[in-house]
């Protein structure tokens, strides 16, 4: 199947949700949690986002994981990663609780559609002190795709992870996995790079971006997706696509994401700054934006 067809056979099955002005979305992307050992880039940035999940809970946001949160090719254990980042999965779980989580797969945690999984590590968690279960994200589900539709301007944002446009994530993700797992977690502590990756390869990242922006051009839609790690942030006045991309949490430069607030898309970088008295703090920091949803429709 070629990719738009995949394309429109992600958005045919995704689930529709309607918001107005009052309703807030943050979307991070390619977090990549690992067990905060060697390989673990997530681990430098996990007070970043564990703050920014604790500011996102208290203004009310329901966040959406857009792929490749858990870094499960690296690690075969969901629990390991569960246990090296306990209180971010805490205030995950509580917005959980309060029906504002959503998660969308990527290729690195793909496992996560079959329900079984989901139900063995997801839904619960065994605590081996206590010798007992306990409730994690009881009942949650991992699409493929969202829609969520702006009611007063008719604006519709797809959401997908975006590794469909890479057939070697999609359909071969099982071998990638096992390379990964088996090689390059090895390699990449020697100083190699992944090659299934297309975060580290910038050819690969244009041609994955292309297809998905000729897609999104053709059948006249606003995509947001991750997995090629690299932010974007188009503007109607400048760009014949409505495509943006929420970028990384494993750079050094902090963690990237989108947010929807007051009707309109933001670009926001989570990163420590200093004061002029030398103090360290955390900043949210406006990248782009905000553009106004009511603006999509000039795209095409
Ligand atoms: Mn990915």
């Amino acid at each position: 199947m070629s990719i738009a067809g995949r394309l429109d056979q992600v958005y045919q099955k995704a689930p529709l949700i309607t918001f107005n002005d009052r309703d807030k979305f943050v979307l991070f992307s390619d977090l990549h949690r690992g067990r905060d050992n060697k390989n673990d880039d997530f681990s430098q940035n996990r007070h970043l986002f564990e703050y920014a999940l604790k500011y996102y809970l208290k203004h009310r946001f329901h966040y959406i994981e857009l792929g490749d949160g858990d870094e499960l090719w690296e690690n075969k254990r969901f629990w390991d990663i569960y246990k090296a980042h306990e209180t971010i999965f805490e205030i995950m779980r509580k917005m959980h609780g309060k029906g504002r989580f959503s998660l969308i797969f990527g290729n690195h945690d793909m496992e996560r559609k079959d329900e079984r999984i989901r139900r063995r590590f997801l839904h619960r968690f065994y605590d081996s002190y206590n010798e007992r279960y306990i409730p994690l994200f009881e009942g949650l589900i991992a699409h493929e795709g969202l829609r969520l539709e702006y009611k007063k301007g008719g604006a519709e944002l797809f959401l997908v992870h975006g590794h469909q446009g890479d057939w070697l994530n999609d359909r071969l993700w099982k071998v990638g996995r096992f390379f990964v797992r088996y090689f390059w977690v090895h390699l990449q502590t020697m100083g190699f790079h992944n090659p299934s990756s297309p975060a580290q390869e910038y050819k690969k990242r244009r041609i994955i971006e292309r297809k998905i922006t000729r897609w999104a051009e053709t059948r006249q839609k606003a995509i947001i997706m991750g997995h090629t790690h690299r932010t974007r942030f188009s503007s109607p006045e400048h760009d014949k696509t409505a495509y943006f991309n929420t970028g990384n949490g494993v750079h050094r430069a902090g963690i990237t994401g989108i947010e929807i607030e007051k009707g309109a898309l933001s670009l926001v970088l989570w990163r420590v700054s200093t004061r002029d008295d030398g103090g360290l703090y955390t900043e949210r920091r406006l990248v782009r934006g905000p553009l106004l949803l009511e603006k999509i429709k000039d795209f095409y």
